[in-house]
């Protein structure tokens, strides 16, 4: 791990803060390039998808912020130590991401009623159902991780999304069906290098 690592994402957390908490957690060392929303456009055509973020590693431009983190987790030893702890790992960071989208598709719904009715599915259905699947994984495992017994990406992940539900004015009714998520985001944030990230971190909007 002697190259340099360029991450290029908006000023936000949102998909890039997965990386950014990886690097924070080993003590690495990367830039944080936070683009614009002005200069987006004409920086989309530049970039690997025409998405953010990607990475630029040495002098090769990647994108895709799962398969990043699935690389730098393999780097830095956070990826499980064998295929079937891999698979859980794997199952853990899609249930993230799709739980990440059906949050990101209430907040760009342009239509009032339909913004409603997902809001309203959110708060019935698909944050229960995750937070109830995430609680059962941790009673599951009993070692306070979700894999294994030691933290890997999958916890980090968990931790970034249930980190940012907590800045929600309703996170102590969500908290309050899961307290073993809740104590697990609290776990993971002590880590030393997670808790000097958070508390150096810039405050941004998402
Ligand atoms: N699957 C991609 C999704 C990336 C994505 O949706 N990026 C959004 C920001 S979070 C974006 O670049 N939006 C601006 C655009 O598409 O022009 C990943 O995880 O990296």
């Amino acid at each position: 791990m002697s190259k340099k690592y360029t991450l290029h994402y908006f000023d936000g957390r949102g998909r890039g803060e997965l990386i950014r908490l990886l690097f924070a957690m080993k003590d690495m060392s990367f830039e944080d390039d936070r683009i614009k929303f002005e200069d987006w456009p004409k920086l989309k055509a530049r970039t690997p998808s025409g998405q953010l973020p990607y990475m630029v590693i040495g002098d090769k431009a990647f994108g895709q912020s799962i398969a990043l983190a699935r690389f730098f987790a393999k780097e830095f030893g956070l990826y499980g130590k064998d295929n079937l702890s891999q698979l859980g790992i794997d199952e853990i960071l899609d249930d993230v991401v799709d739980f990440r989208n059906f949050n990101v598709k209430i907040m760009f719904e342009p239509d009032a009623e339909k913004k409603a009715e997902l809001q309203k599915k959110l708060e019935e259905v698909t944050g229960p159902a995750f937070m109830k699947k995430m609680g059962k994984i941790l009673s599951d495992n009993k070692t306070g991780f979700l894999v294994g017994n030691a933290c890997t990406v999958a916890d980090v992940a968990l931790f970034d999304i249930m980190n940012g539900m907590a800045m929600n004015p309703d996170a102590e009714k969500t908290f309050s069906t899961a307290p073993n998520v809740k104590a697990h985001m609290e776990k993971i944030q002590a880590i030393p290098g997670i808790k000097a990230w958070l508390d150096k971190r810039p405050t941004t909007q998402f």
